[in-house]
């Protein structure tokens, strides 16, 4: 189906997202929010779906909230609360790839601010365009992180670097951003999307179930006691013993043979 601020291609297992709305540096209007939601709830109940990657078209990743839609309101004076906004669109899509049960690989071309880089924050591997920056912009116009960046970011780089990046919100390069944790890998833009798809397809070989047990299992256990985690293993590793991919992993291995995983 075509959509107005994204594109989908699938080559086999792997889905790429592009978001292309260049001119506003693929600023998260509502309809590329409403689209993003769409795109990727299809993605996590399509079984042949094994690996996502997320990227922007253009010199921006995603730039935040679409600030151009609040222009009618605030010229009046009248600015909504944006609560009935952010529960709408972020917060749902948000949990949709923290939760997605296969990996999700944030491939940042350009520059990600604002609720774009919670997007990135959500995805389970960010690569970089050695040209990408990254601002937090929520202080900027007198704002705190919202699309989970409160939750996503100090849990990434740790509290003291989280506070420093949300308050001050200087803008940083990508081989900053990689020296404290916020992106996996930097590599010339050239390249990224010959990476991020590389490493999708790479993904999209292994046992998918587990991965979605892997991520859910780990966001579980952040929340949890030591003997809560324990549990939650435990019951993870019932749910993963029961795959087929589980079967064929240990049959492969007393075998001496490559696994042919099939992500069931
Ligand atoms: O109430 C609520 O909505 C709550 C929700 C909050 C969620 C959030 O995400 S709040 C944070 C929103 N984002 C920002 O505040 C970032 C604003 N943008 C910037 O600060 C700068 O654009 C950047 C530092 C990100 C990049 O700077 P630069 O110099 O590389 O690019 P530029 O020239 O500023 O931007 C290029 C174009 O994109 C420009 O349009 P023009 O003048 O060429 O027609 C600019 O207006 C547009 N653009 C950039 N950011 C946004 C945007 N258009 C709409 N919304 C944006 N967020």
């Amino acid at each position: 189906m075509a959509h107005e601020e994204l594109t989908v291609e699938t080559d086999q297992a792997v889905v790429t997202i592009r978001l292309t709305n260049p001119a506003r540096l693929n600023a998260l209007s509502t309809t590329m929010t409403a689209e993003l939601i769409e795109v990727l709830t299809e993605a996590a109940g399509d079984p042949a779906v094994r690996a996502v990657v997320l990227t922007g078209e253009g010199r921006g990743f995603s730039v935040g909230a679409d600030l151009s839609e609040l222009e009618e309101p605030y010229r009046r004076g009248e600015p909504p609360p944006p609560s009935g906004f952010l529960k709408a669109g972020y917060n749902r899509l948000i949990p949709l790839l923290v939760e997605m049960p296969k990996p999700v690989i944030a491939a940042i071309n350009g520059v990600a601010a604002g609720a774009g880089i919670s997007v990135a924050l959500a995805c389970d591997y960010r690569i970089a365009s050695d040209t990408a920056t990254f601002t937090t912009a929520f202080v900027k116009i007198g704002l705190v992180p919202d699309a989970g960046s409160s939750y996503l970011l100090p849990r990434t780089v740790g509290t003291a670097r989280a506070l420093e990046l949300a308050i001050l919100s200087d803008r940083i390069d990508a081989p900053s951003a990689q020296a404290i944790g916020l992106v996996n890998r930097v590599v010339p833009g050239r390249a990224l999307l010959e990476e991020a798809t590389e490493l999708a397809r790479r993904l999209a070989e292994l046992p998918t179930a587990a991965i979605g047990l892997i991520k859910r299992t780990f966001a579980r256990a952040a929340r949890s006691s030591l003997t809560e985690a324990l549990d939650l293993e435990a019951e993870a590793q019932d749910e993963a013993a029961a795959t087929h991919d589980h079967l064929e992993g240990v049959l492969a291995f007393l075998e001496k043979r490559q696994a042919k995983f099939t992500g069931r």
